[in-house]
């Protein structure tokens, strides 16, 4: 290893002492280049790829992520553009207004909260006009997600190349591009190395000193400066609000010239070149000023030793760790590498029987997969509206983090498709805005806890703002606490849930404890004022509100339980719980009412199906505990499904996907996501609201996963939902509460084997459908094993830690 660096490092000085002056790079054109001959046949069946560059960064450029930085590829000829993030860099917050208040009310509202209460309680619903007159204040410093910059390869632009592609490995993590000019072919890699901190790209030619372009880097922010020396380009400043940013790109040449000059480093006639990038800002999540120290010495340090390690070698080590993560899960339903771009695969997709439509299915399932683990690394921000990808200073809902849906759904996949290390960054951010959420629980409420209302920031905006329909829902942070939970439900990380996860939960249920109110109608508690998100009037005792208290009740409890610790509050808990309206109504029309006064409209088209937060992601409601519930959830579905001109979207449709799988449709379910598909993504893959919004790749992602092994109910179930259009294949990888890890092999839609690597051991509980004759086989000694029939259709066996099951006809 030692040998490696010190000879990339004399290397590295070699070059620099051979730059000559002069650039012999033609300036960027236009893409007038014509694109002709055969485009070679894909590699493998999870592979995006197409013939021509991207021109459009939303739909057609590729992204690349290590979650804290993340990169847009264009795959241009004469010009290559890539298009860089770095999670961090927000404008607004406290450093651009000094009466910064993260959303609290500015003076106190003496019983403002009282009267609306009161108005919800006794009169009845309220127009949310009403409400926003008492508890609003208009919104600011609120700020949005910013882009960091784009980083230029200026070169000739050649009339005709042959054998054009562009494409992103998802097996590999890399994206290449590759064309021929003449009969010199180039290549370009490029990937977001989480171990190194780096986005690196390496341009080569299959003949010597090919290889000539121009690098440049520019912002779209005011007050930073480029600079370059030593082949190194560095951009610095700040933004209005004192955030300091800063981002190093080192070019590094294998033979030919190097020359720095102006804002720009010009490579001329090298066999290769590698590029590497990395970028920091002074962010740091912490209440109240969320600043830290000045980027510079930590950019300057990452990108040395990144760049002392020869490209093979940075290539290996993201490789690593990214299959680690990635190679974890595998779906066969029958898809080949189809033969045409991923662009005309998704123009042809009809959701019918060929090969290429699995192929588009599958590859979407795993591209979810991709976009998880490249935008939600430990160390960085949660995954943001568009992941960690936004080119917008003014980006569409700032790219922010809507806690009503959105960010909550960026997380189903995490625990069961087995990337339960990404959830990091959630649970950091949680966690550090528990100071910000305590001062709103106490000015706002007057009461102990923390809350968040519909949406927040990195710099914890935990309060409230003026926009009617969407200001409110202080039932946001216990939705949040549940990933907490299901995260010790799928790991059984006791360590975790005493020290991370109970303090937060528990904290949460203080504010509930202290927020409930006694409803005159029934005496059971609700939440009020309470607001079904961004629809109908403001009431008392919401469906989802009450779901949602009844959730972190619930697992306040189950976790005390485990934990044996806090008898005091989980007595207070069950009393509450006892008391609780659990929102769980059926209609006039036979639906589950979405507010605890019927007031459903068949006919509603909106967009939110927040009353079934029960059925997915909750757990209260569920056909074999609770037919009757489970039955009116899907006259309530159906009818959001059908009304026409419903709102759709994509996050919509993915949700729709799980509320199916859970209630055993797999037909419905199928047909949600066939329609994810083809109504709602883009030829890149990303979902789209409209506009690109990262949570539909993520909710469908989790409800493919939902479609083929479930486990809400504490019994290992497979193949729950499983459409007629897949009716042979297997999934391998898959994770369940209790801690394993579950593969099923499937023929005429029926299970032949069932996969089962558990973690800790214990009872384990298989709805397994394969009928009579079921043979438990230890996988490791290869002995037939005993088991007891729970029902008609479930064994039970006692598993060993770190045993392996086999369960066959
Ligand atoms: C939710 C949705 C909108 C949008 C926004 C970012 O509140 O109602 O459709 O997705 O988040």
């Amino acid at each position: 290893m030692q040998l490696w660096y010190q000879r990339s490092r004399m290397r590295a000085t070699a070059l620099t002492l051979a730059a000559i002056g002069g650039s012999s790079v033609l300036p960027a054109a236009a893409d007038t280049t014509s694109f002709s001959g055969p485009v070679s046949a894909p590699a493998a069946a999870l592979t995006l790829w197409y013939d021509r560059p991207a021109t459009d960064w939303e739909s057609q450029a590729l992204p690349i992520g290590n979650g804290a930085l993340g990169a847009m590829i264009f795959g241009g000829i004469g010009q290559e553009h890539v298009q860089f993030n770095e999670k961090t860099l927000w404008s607004g917050g406290p450093g651009e207004d000094p009466d910064y208040t993260g959303g609290i009310w500015k003076a106190p509202r003496p019983g403002a909260l009282a009267e609306a209460r009161r108005l919800v309680l006794q009169q009845g619903p309220q127009d949310p006009q009403v409400i926003t007159d008492l508890l609003a204040q208009p919104r600011e410093g609120y700020g949005s997600y910013q882009p960091f910059g784009d980083l230029f390869l200026d070169g000739e632009q050649p009339a005709q190349v042959t054998g054009y592609r562009r494409e992103l490995d998802l097996a590999a993590g890399v994206s290449r591009v590759r064309y021929t000019v003449g009969s010199t072919t180039y290549t370009r890699e490029a990937f977001a190395s989480y171990p190194d901190h780096a986005i690196v790209l390496r341009v080569s030619a299959d003949r010597p000193r090919s290889v000539s372009f121009a690098v440049r880097l520019t912002t779209p922010h005011p007050e930073t400066a480029v600079t370059v020396a030593r082949g190194r380009l560095t951009v610095a400043g700040h933004l209005a609000n004192g955030m300091a940013l800063e981002a190093q790109v080192q070019v590094i040449s294998d033979g030919g010239h190097r020359t720095d000059s102006g804002d720009r480093v010009t490579v001329t006639s090298a066999d290769a070149v590698t590029i590497v990038l990395t970028a920091g800002t002074s962010y740091a999540p912490r209440f109240p000023d969320y600043s830290g120290i000045d980027p510079h010495a930590r950019v300057t340090a990452t990108l040395d030793a990144a760049a002392h390690a020869p490209f093979r070698r940075l290539l290996d080590r993201h490789q690593t760790d990214y299959r680690r993560l990635f190679d974890r899960v595998q779906l066969d339903i029958g898809q080949r590498a189809p033969a045409m771009t991923t662009d005309r695969l998704l123009a042809a997709y009809t959701g019918g029987s060929s090969t290429d439509d699995r192929a588009l299915e599958a590859m979407f399932f795993a591209y979810g997969r991709y976009l998880l683990i490249s935008s939600s690394r430990a160390g960085s921000l949660p995954a943001n509206l568009q992941g960690v990808w936004n080119k917008d200073t003014a980006a569409a809902w700032s790219a922010d983090y809507h806690v009503n849906i959105n960010l909550q759904m960026n997380y189903w996949p995490a625990e069961v498709t087995n990337l339960a290390e990404t959830t990091t960054p959630l649970f950091d951010f949680i966690d550090a805005m528990r100071p910000a959420g305590r001062e709103a629980a106490r000015a706002m409420f007057g009461t102990p806890g923390w809350v968040v209302e519909n949406e927040t920031t990195p710099f914890g905006y935990t309060g409230v703002h003026d926009w009617p329909t969407a200001f409110w829902l202080p039932e946001a942070a216990a939705w949040l606490t549940q990933h907490l939970w299901e995260h010790y439900q799928f790991t059984q990380d006791r360590a975790f849930l005493r020290r991370t996860a109970y303090p937060i939960m528990a904290e949460v249920a203080e504010f509930w404890l202290a927020n409930l109110m006694v409803d005159p109608r029934d005496g059971t508690l609700v939440a009020a004022p309470s607001y079904s998100p961004e629809h109908g009037p403001y009431t008392a005792g919401v469906a989802m509100s009450q779901q949602i208290v009844w959730d972190l009740f619930t697992n306040v409890v189950e976790a005390g339980d485990v934990l044996g610790a806090d008898r005091a509050l989980r007595d207070r808990v069950k009393r509450a719980l006892a008391q609780l309206d659990p929102g769980l109504r059926i209609g006039s029309w036979g639906q589950l009412q979405e507010w605890k006064e019927d007031l459903d409209d068949p006919l509603d088209t909106h967009r939110h199906v927040s009353h079934l937060f029960a059925l997915y992601p909750g757990r209260q409601i569920g056909p074999g505990t609770t037919p009757q519930l489970a039955q009116a959830a899907l006259v309530s579905l159906q009818a959001r499904e059908n009304a026409p001109n419903a709102e759709s979207p994509g996050w919509s449709r993915a949700w729709k996907i799980s509320f199916w799988a859970r209630l055993l449709h797999g037909e419905e379910a199928f047909v949600s996501f066939r329609d994810q598909l083809r109504l709602s993504t883009l030829t890149n893959l990303w979902d789209t609201h409209p506009p690109f919004q990262i949570d539909g790749n993520f909710g469908a992602t989790a409800g493919i996963a939902e479609m083929l092994v479930q486990s809400q109910t504490g019994v290992i179930r497979v193949l729950p939902a499983l459409p007629s259009a897949w009716p042979n294949g297997a999934v391998d990888g898959l994770r369940v509460r209790g801690a394993a890890t579950v593969g099923v092999t499937w023929r005429s839609g029926r299970a032949t084997e069932i996969r089962i690597d558990s973690d800790h051991g214990g009872t384990l509980r298989v709805q397994d459908g394969l009928g009579a004759g079921v043979r438990l086989i230890d996988a490791e000694t290869g002995r037939a094993m005993a088991w007891s029939r729970e029902s008609a259709d479930t064994i039970r066996f006692h598993a060993r830690a770190g045993g392996s099951y086999r369960i066959t006809r």
